[in-house]
């Protein structure tokens, strides 16, 4: 969406936020096949206080690899709180690119040097996409795949927004851009934070650019999704039609 601006600076220093819950069997894995892939990112693990110990585990490869920042919350876990606090820090720490993934690889860590390049080409924010030509989902059951695809739909419809995949998880921010809609002051615990996001990018007229990802089911650990979790993400979605269209229509009677 949009066109890259034509003087665009490169990122310079990147940050890949990973929050994990109860992710033992994936996140050593996957942070050194993140440090392989983008040496040069620091990564960040926002851990929720796993009772399996991934917290532990993430210290023990921080400890070794060097550049790991390690968050171990306290309170009430949470997708979206757990990324209101990593961003946070990342902002403090004055990164000027910040990655947001899942951290059981069913986003392919091979694509952050894509999504950075294109960051550099001149995007605002890069979002690894299901759901433009060449992405796609594997061994999603049909369940997953239909509450995915129609979920994203109807999010699209309801904010008016031309981003395909609304509610991925898998992206790269210009920090300013991300600083700019203040992640801080959202509200949505599951992965309506990231449509939450998707809607403030929309309305600050972010340039949003969509790369295909091929999104794989988890192989190993178990999901943290939930019907709260969906019904949080079909109520908030329609309060935010709503506003919206009231707005539109108190505008257009205000102008007549
Ligand atoms: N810190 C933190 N991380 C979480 C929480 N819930 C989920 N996550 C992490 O967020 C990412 C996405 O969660 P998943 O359970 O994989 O959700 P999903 O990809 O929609 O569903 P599955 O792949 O079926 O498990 C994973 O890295 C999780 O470990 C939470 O409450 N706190
Ligand atoms: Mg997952």
């Amino acid at each position: 969406m949009g066109h890259p601006r034509e003087i665009a600076s490169p990122p310079v220093r990147a940050v890949v936020v990973v929050p994990t819950f109860n992710e033992r069997e994936n996140v050593a894995d996957l942070l050194r096949t993140l440090r392989a892939t983008v040496p040069e990112a620091t990564l960040m693990v926002v851990d929720d206080h796993s009772p399996d110990g991934t917290g532990a585990i993430a210290d023990e490869v921080a400890a070794e690899l060097g550049s790991i920042i390690v968050v171990h919350r306290d309170g009430k876990p949470g997708l979206g709180a757990a990324y209101r606090h990593g961003f946070r820090l990342a902002f403090e720490e004055g990164f000027d690119a910040i990655v947001s993934m899942d951290s059981d690889f069913s986003h392919d860590p091979a694509v952050v040097p894509t999504m950075l390049a294109l960051l550099g080409d001149g995007a605002d924010v890069v979002i690894g996409s299901r759901y433009v030509e060449g992405g796609g989902t594997k061994d999603w059951p049909l369940r997953r795949r239909l509450l995915s695809k129609w979920g994203n739909r109807y999010t699209g419809l309801v904010l008016r927004a031309k981003v395909r995949d609304c509610t991925a998880g898998f992206r790269a921010y210009r920090a300013s851009m991300l600083q700019d809609i203040d992640p801080g002051s959202t509200s949505a615990e599951g992965y309506a934070f990231l449509t939450e996001l998707t809607r403030r990018l929309v309305r600050s007229k972010a340039v949003i650019v969509e790369t295909p990802i091929l999104f794989k089911d988890r192989e190993r650990g178990t999901s943290k999704m939930s019907g709260r979790i969906i019904v949080e993400s079909m109520l908030l979605v329609t309060k935010w039609g709503v506003v919206d269209r009231t707005a539109d229509l108190r505008r257009w009677i205000k102008d007549r």
